[in-house]
């Protein structure tokens, strides 16, 4: 059984909208944001205190994007994964890398030290040159999608739109996707429009 503990658009939707573009059997369990505080009993489950906390009987996973690539291997075959024989297999396992340890990353520096943060630990400066930080690290995104490309790798849509795509749902929500580039926006409508991305959102409950 796969089991998913969750908190409505943080980096566990990356597994969500994963498991609803596969279409595989699932149990979900929804937390309050952060967990460390607000739900102390998962702290007996996930000593990290963070989520996803992801199970597949006795395997555990703690990294968003590395369930993307756990689901890929032992659920598929599926087209969203991309063999090491195809010629996007470079930038897609680049790509799923970089959606936490270089996207993410700095986006949650922002979401902490301009928003989660009570008024009097608020850190503007650390704030505004993390997303100087984010924005021209998400250029790279840009450039993968020039001349045209509907998705980020292999002429199809992956776990690497997925993982990356991730980091467009928390710029939204920081306010800062409208600095991203044209093909970037274009390329985020699409992925919203998508029917595995609209279960996830309907999975959790809610258009948070
Ligand atoms: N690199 C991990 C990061 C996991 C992580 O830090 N998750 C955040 C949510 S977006 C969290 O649980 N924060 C709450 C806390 O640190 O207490 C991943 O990609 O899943």
């Amino acid at each position: 059984m796969l089991t998913l503990w969750h908190c409505a658009d943080a980096r566990s939707f990356r597994p969500l909208w994963m498991l609803e573009e596969m279409q595989l059997p699932y149990t979900l369990h929804l937390l309050p944001f952060p967990p460390r505080w607000q739900a102390p009993d998962f702290l007996a489950l996930n000593s990290l205190g963070t989520i996803p906390y992801f199970t597949d009987g006795d395997a555990v996973l703690t990294e968003s994007s590395g369930i993307l690539h756990y689901l890929a291997q032992t659920r598929g075959p599926t087209p969203l994964a991309v063999a090491p024989e195809e010629p996007d297999f470079a930038p897609y396992v680049n790509l799923l890398f970089q959606s936490d340890a270089t996207f993410t990353f700095p986006q949650t520096l922002v979401l902490r030290y301009r928003l989660l943060e009570p008024p009097e630990r608020r850190q503007p400066k650390v704030a505004d040159d993390y997303a100087k930080w984010f924005l021209a690290r998400f250029q790279a995104v840009e450039r993968q999608l020039a001349d045209g490309r509907e998705w980020l790798v292999a002429d199809r849509f992956t776990a690497a739109d997925i993982a990356v795509g991730y980091a467009c749902l928390l710029a939204a929500q920081l306010d800062l996707l409208s600095q991203t580039g044209a093909q970037t926006q274009a390329w985020w409508a699409r992925l919203q429009a998508r029917d595995g991305f609209r279960r996830a959102k309907l999975a959790q409950g809610s258009s948070a």
